[in-house]
């Protein structure tokens, strides 16, 4: 037995081989000469480089518990130096390794300016330290119609999904930071309530089902239950909404613990384009029967701009109605 291509022993067959081989390599430099083979080359390799350099599963550089008080303005000037590596949009992924979740935030959002500066200047270097590579979408909703959350996230999540091959989506409200860095802003294998102990509630989670806030859903997860309803304007409702469409869909929910999952909110006023909803009592007994057919498949929107700011995207959608 030769472990030689050839039987024949020897000069002969090196030479063989040798010639085999040296065609061989000149074939690759053909291939990679051409046909954008350079770029083809490098993005293997780093594909192949990055596929075995997963960041660890436990991040190395969290602090655990953090002070977060919204008694000093910060402006985005600021951020942005406190945050270098922030790119375009609001886009950062660890250097170093390949980090473990491709993440889009989306924060539905009408003119609370303030409330972003403190969200971006405490969010960007916790969602850094938590190694993500991920992107912040704010959904700006255009005109003076009554506010409607949910829709926003759904824009937020189809125009996130344009940008980058996201993988886990958090929907976060505008004026919720977490106090625990451990508190991942990432997916599991059951949709993720994050804001379970809201200082305003007493660090107590008010009630079981509740799924508001800040939650993160995988694509696959969102995809199941339709996304949010399209039909709650004003205040209220859509996130029991979608605590109904999961439970249809056979999911629940996860949390981190009501220590890890303490956050402040920011004190605020009540809006007169998002006053209560009256109607979300009544929408809330028909999900069971509409949230097939109300949602991401029947989505639809008019996109007034999109800029990509430093530290974040700017999504301002028209979302139509009154
Ligand atoms: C990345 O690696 C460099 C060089 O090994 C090191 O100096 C740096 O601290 C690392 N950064 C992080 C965030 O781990
Ligand atoms: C987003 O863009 C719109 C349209 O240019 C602008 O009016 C609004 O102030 C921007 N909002 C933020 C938070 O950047
Ligand atoms: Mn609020």
């Amino acid at each position: 037995m030769s472990v030689w291509p050839c039987n024949l022993k020897g000069a002969t067959c090196t030479l063989l081989f040798c010639l085999c081989a040296v065609n061989l390599t000149l074939a690759m430099f053909y291939v990679l000469l051409f046909k954008d083979g350079q770029a083809f080359a490098t993005s293997f390799w780093e594909h192949l480089e990055a596929e075995t350099n997963l960041c660890p599963k436990i991040p190395p550089h969290l602090v655990g518990h953090l002070r977060i008080e919204f008694n000093s303005p910060v402006s985005m000037e600021f951020i942005q130096k406190e945050n270098p590596e922030v790119k375009e949009g609001g886009r950062w992924w660890p250097r170093n390794c390949t980090a473990r979740q491709k993440v889009a935030i989306i924060i539905p959002f009408r003119d609370r300016e303030s409330h972003l500066r403190y969200w971006l200047h405490y969010l960007h270097p916790i969602l850094q330290r938590q190694q993500l590579d991920y992107g912040i979408y704010v959904i700006n909703q255009y005109g003076e119609t009554t506010f409607n959350r949910g829709m926003l996230m759904n824009v937020g999540y189809a125009e996130a999904r344009k940008q980058y091959d996201y993988e886990c989506f958090v929907f976060s409200d505008v004026d919720i930071v977490p106090m625990d860095d451990r508190n991942f802003y990432k997916c599991y294998s059951q949709p993720r309530h994050l804001s379970v102990a809201l200082d305003k509630f007493g660090f107590q989670l008010p009630y079981a089902q509740m799924f508001g806030g800040v939650t993160a859903l995988s694509l696959k997860q969102f995809e199941k239950i339709n996304g949010y309803s399209n039909n709650y304007w004003g205040w209220g409702g859509e996130d029991d909404d979608v605590y109904i469409r999961l439970s249809m869909r056979g999911m629940f929910i996860s949390r981190p613990d009501s220590q890890t999952g303490r956050c402040r909110m920011i004190k605020h006023q009540s809006e007169s384009l998002n006053t209560p909803n009256p109607k979300r009592f009544d929408n809330l007994q028909l999900t069971i029967r509409t949230f097939k057919s109300d949602g991401l498949n029947s989505l639809q929107y008019h996109v007034v701009s999109v800029e990509k700011n430093p530290l974040y995207t700017n999504v301002t959608v028209d979302i139509g109605r009154t």
